[in-house]
């Protein structure tokens, strides 16, 4: 059977660079709870990502949660359907209530000029997601912030190694939770992390990654375990070495894609934004049936039949969810809705060759009526 093409594949570093990182593992037989792997991660990621405050997690999920609870939040936060079920389930777990807002049909990310109009005397948060690694509209988020006195944290697991304005992702609203998951162009095999403005958040993430534990006599929050262990650390620190690497490649590919399907009636590609470093994480493409011929779905069969296994990041919509019971109104979030019954995000990471992406093209293209 010829090999499957999945949407992304993890980068590893080499057996032999992750057997001598994870060496003194075995030595000390120290394998969790904030070891020396974690202690080191943690503040080389600092300086990768030029930021003071950073605390590391299991997971991207575990890094929205507990920022939520750590910031000890009651009533609506603000946010947008059109990303992974992580977002709203924070939220939703946290006791807190999502009001969706819609996306911009451009960038995918939040509309800020419908943002205001959503805000209640019960709003007590935005929760923005970088979306795809496109970044939102950073100022006007800050500044309908500060107006309303309301709380920042930004779903930045899709942004690692990213800039904007050359100032990292790290460094916008109150926090920006990261993802370190396998399919990311960072990971450390599962992991996340929190970067914050107040240090205080980082002691309170601190207890709750660790069941609220504070010291060793007094547990004085009801937390969860969400600690990164050694050998995810350790994964971190090789991938670290090679990520700037491995996003340069990304841009190859991703150039190849856009020169392949640029200028297709029918077939819209991924905004490139100003003042952005980018890291090509996603190479979504949205397919409008009537200018294309060919839907979204009938194209994503054939890719299947073809051995290709593009994903609908990101469908279906997180508010029309079963697990909500019908509790939100889709029709609230039109744009969300129209490009997610459009979009098929193809493969890409970093050791994608060239021939492959070709292959996808000319699948792609040859949907085309
Ligand atoms: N916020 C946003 C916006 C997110 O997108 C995510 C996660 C989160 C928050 C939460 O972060 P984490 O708690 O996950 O750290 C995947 C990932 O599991 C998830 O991390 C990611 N977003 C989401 C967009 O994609 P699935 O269910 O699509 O994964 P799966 O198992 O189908 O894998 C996709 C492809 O990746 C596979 O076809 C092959 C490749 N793969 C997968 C795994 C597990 C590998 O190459 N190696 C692997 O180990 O959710």
């Amino acid at each position: 059977m010829p090999e499957q093409i999945l949407v992304t594949r993890s980068s590893i570093p080499s057996l032999e660079e992750y057997v001598e990182e994870i060496k003194p593992i075995f030595e000390s037989h120290w394998l969790t709870n904030m070891g020396v792997k974690h202690k080191q991660f943690q503040s080389e990621l600092c300086r990768y990502l030029g930021v003071d405050n950073i605390e590391l997690l299991t997971n991207g999920h575990m890094a929205l949660e507990l920022t939520l609870q750590a910031m000890n939040l009651q009533g609506e936060v603000i946010t947008t359907p059109f990303t992974f079920a992580s977002t709203t389930h924070a939220i939703i777990r946290n006791g807190l209530t999502p009001v969706f807002c819609d996306i911009s049909p451009d960038d995918f990310t939040i509309d800020t000029s419908k943002l205001e109009s959503l805000i209640t005397d019960r709003t007590c948060a935005i929760m923005p997601v970088h979306v795809y690694g496109n970044i939102c509209n950073i100022e006007e988020i800050e500044r309908i912030a500060k107006k309303y006195e309301l709380k920042v944290i930004y779903d930045a697991a899709h942004t690692f190694g990213e800039t904007y304005k050359g100032k990292s992702t790290a460094s916008f609203g109150d926090a920006s939770c990261f993802s370190f998951h396998a399919t990311k162009v960072f990971n450390s095999i599962e992991g996340g992390a929190a970067c914050f403005r107040d240090k205080k958040i980082g002691e309170i993430l601190y207890d709750l990654k660790n069941f609220g534990i504070h010291g060793t006599e007094e547990v004085s929050a009801v937390g969860a375990n969400a600690k990164m262990n050694e050998f995810c650390a350790a994964m971190g620190i090789c991938n670290l070495r090679h990520v700037d690497d491995e996003i340069a490649k990304r841009k190859l590919i991703c150039e190849h894609y856009r020169e392949r399907l640029s200028c297709v009636e029918g077939l819209r590609l991924n905004v490139i934004q100003e003042n952005v470093k980018p890291n090509y994480a996603y190479f979504p493409v949205i397919f409008e049936e009537k200018m294309f011929g060919s839907s979204r779905e009938e194209v994503f069969t054939k890719l299947a039949e073809n051995n290709i296994i593009a994903r609908k990041y990101f469908y279906p919509l997180t508010n029309t969810f079963s697990a909500f019971h019908g509790r939100f109104d889709v029709s609230q979030t039109p744009a969300a809705l129209h490009i997610s019954r459009r979009v098929l995000t193809l493969p890409i990471y970093a050791d994608i060759s060239i021939e492959t992406v070709d292959k996808i093209c000319d699948i792609v293209l040859s949907c085309k009526k």
